[in-house]
């Protein structure tokens, strides 16, 4: 019996344990043939014969079950070893994707204005006459929209073509100031050359608190701080002009990134590229939404122009031809 114990011991494969059980418990088997003898001992030593072939039996199917579940444990941990897969071995033969450089343009905005503790909303691209034009000041007759700007639907409806119904929604839907917010997102109009596509992305924002507190002075310090951000050590101009939804308007240059202010051909000898448009909101607007006694700024911007300009890429329609020439300049 301490040969057979010796043998469980020494077994190194299944096979052998398979081995070893069956000269025990098959059925020529020594435990086996131990339960046949039982029937012709004498009936005074029946008892104990039994009682040493159960704990034989006992001992060696767990010393046996034992074993097998070690080498068990054993052959496991190797077929893990042999099939495990270094995830991080470079494969030579998968091509690695990119952002489009449109939403990386956009996620660095809004990164911007996220740190600055605006809330990041948005709306429907199918918007009404009244978030997309009637809310924002934008009266019957106004160029906008012309059917030859706009995608107008049958329903009379229209694509949107700026962001700015999402700033008319977001201020209905919290009822009250304080909205310090951003709507970035796609938009539409009947527009394609150079510098114009169907489609592009903008991101407008919009400040407004109660009372008198929002001052043309706040939409100024933001805008700085963000050109700064965005492109790094350049001069910021304020020039006066015109939107139907901000009273005072401005639109906002930087200093040109590719001559560095002394005039070239991408700002036509200016020294200056025009990249925001900004204002104080016009009372008409809180009109709309029936808030009274608030004040706030709003501006708003091309995705695709920063993007054209971080890149230095000098046609707009190429961002959205999905050449993998342009797109594999951004791996
Ligand atoms: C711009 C320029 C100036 C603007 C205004 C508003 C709102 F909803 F407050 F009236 N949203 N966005 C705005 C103002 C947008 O884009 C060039």
């Amino acid at each position: 019996m301490q040969e057979i114990k010796a043998k469980i011991e020494a077994a190194t494969s299944l096979d052998e344990i398979e081995k070893i059980r069956l000269e025990l418990f098959g059925k020529k088997g020594v435990i086996t043939e131990l339960f046949a003898q039982l029937k012709s001992v004498s009936a005074e030593q029946k008892k104990e014969f039994a009682k040493e072939a159960n704990q034989k039996r006992d001992i060696f199917s767990e010393l046996i079950g034992a074993k097998k579940s070690a080498l068990e444990a054993i052959a496991q941990k190797e077929a893990m070893k042999k099939e495990a897969i270094d995830v991080t071995l470079f494969n030579e033969n998968v091509a690695s994707g990119a952002l489009h450089p449109v939403m990386e343009t956009m996620d660095k905005i809004i990164d911007y204005f996220v740190s600055q503790n605006f809330s990041v909303e948005s709306g429907p691209l199918i918007e009404d006459d009244f978030h997309n034009f009637e809310a924002l000041n934008l009266p019957k007759y106004h160029p906008a929209r012309d059917m030859q700007d706009t995608f107008y639907l049958n329903s009379g409806e229209l694509l949107r073509t700026h962001t700015s119904g999402v700033q008319i929604r977001t201020m209905e839907k919290f009822k009250t100031p304080p909205v310090r917010m951003i709507a970035p997102g796609a938009v539409f109009r009947r527009d394609m050359d150079l510098t114009h596509t169907p489609m592009f992305h903008q991101v407008e924002g919009l400040v407004v608190e109660k009372g008198a507190n929002v001052s043309f002075a706040n939409l100024k310090y933001i805008l700085e701080d963000f050109l700064h951000y965005m492109f790094g050590d350049v001069k910021v101009r304020f020039r006066p002009s015109f939107f139907p939804f901000t009273e005072p308007s401005t639109e906002v240059d930087i200093s040109c990134i590719f001559c560095g202010g002394s005039g070239c051909r991408v700002c036509k000898q200016t020294g200056w590229l025009e990249v925001l448009g900004s204002g104080v909101v016009d009372p008409n607007v809180f009109k709309a939404v029936k808030w009274s006694d608030v004040s706030g700024y709003a501006f708003g911007l091309g995705v695709e122009r920063f993007a054209m300009l971080l890149h230095r890429i000098p046609d707009l329609r190429s961002l959205f031809e999905g050449d993998i020439r342009l797109l594999e300049q951004f791996k």
